[in-house]
């Protein structure tokens, strides 16, 4: 079960961050109310929110998931890929202290993004992406060996469809993986209930289980309706102007 989730309000900046789709510019007005949506979605869920004030020095600082990956034993400050975002982890450093007592942190040469990582269970996987390198897995891997979590990376360089692992699987329980179809068929995967997404509707990967209901992308009704089926809650959010900064619905909110 989850407790709380740490958030940050979007900039009026935030069309400058970073962006490789070209779905148009971010509309501010509906950025701050789907924001807000996603906020009151997560209370629902009930979470306490820690609710972190804009940082109009980072664009995309709102991406809050990329800073850190909060396991059930420690923190990891992550050293994010693009380097417009690497101060984004002194603003969120204060905000961990205050819950954890191990802290970790990712240093130089390695680079990770915690879009990258997708918690299963007591395993992780760890995309290695243009964001997240192997030195960077590498030693998320020994922290998380030493809290007795075992890793596997997962190299997705070579797509170009998506930036982050976590933009193309999902875990949300009892061995189900919510997964693209450009995914499934890699061997890493064979073990777990593979609820496999059409193409037209990959975006709705990146969905989350918060407690007992699965946040995910408005706009997707046949995952939605496969979600229902097997006994999920699915929790439909407008993300369509994140979506244009490639932002995925986890990357919102660092939940522990
Ligand atoms: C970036 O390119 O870093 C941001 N515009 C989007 C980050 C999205 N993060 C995520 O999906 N975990």
């Amino acid at each position: 079960m989850f407790r709380r989730a740490i958030v940050r309000k979007p900039g009026d900046n935030f069309a400058d961050g970073l962006t490789t789709v070209e779905l148009g510019v971010p509309d501010l007005l509906m950025v701050r109310s789907q924001h807000e949506a996603y906020c009151h979605a997560l209370e629902v869920c009930g979470l306490g929110l820690i609710r972190l004030p804009v940082d109009l020095e980072h664009p995309d600082s709102t991406f809050v998931e990329d800073t850190a990956v909060l396991t059930s034993r420690s923190a990891i400050l992550t050293r994010p890929g693009a380097a417009s975002r690497l101060g984004e982890v002194t603003g969120i450093r204060e905000t961990i202290d205050r819950f954890y007592t191990a802290i970790h942190q990712i240093a130089a040469p390695g680079t990770l993004d915690g879009g990258d990582i997708c918690e299963a269970g007591s395993h992780f996987f760890i995309g290695i992406s243009h964001r997240t390198n192997q030195e960077g897995a590498q030693q998320l891997s020994q922290w998380l060996a030493a809290d007795g979590f075992t890793s596997s990376t997962i190299d997705i360089r070579d797509m170009n469809s998506i930036l982050h692992l976590k933009s193309g699987i999902a875990y949300l329980d009892k061995n189900d993986l919510v997964i693209m179809e450009e995914l499934a068929g890699r061997e890493e995967f064979a073990g777990y209930n593979l609820i496999r997404v059409p193409p037209q509707e990959s975006y709705a990967c990146n969905c989350v289980l918060v407690n007992d209901r699965v946040l995910m992308p408005a706009g997707f009704p046949r995952l939605q309706e496969i979600l229902s089926l097997r006994g999920y809650k699915p929790v439909p959010l407008d993300m369509s102007e994140f979506r244009k900064m490639d932002g995925g619905l986890s990357c919102l909110s660092l939940r522990f």
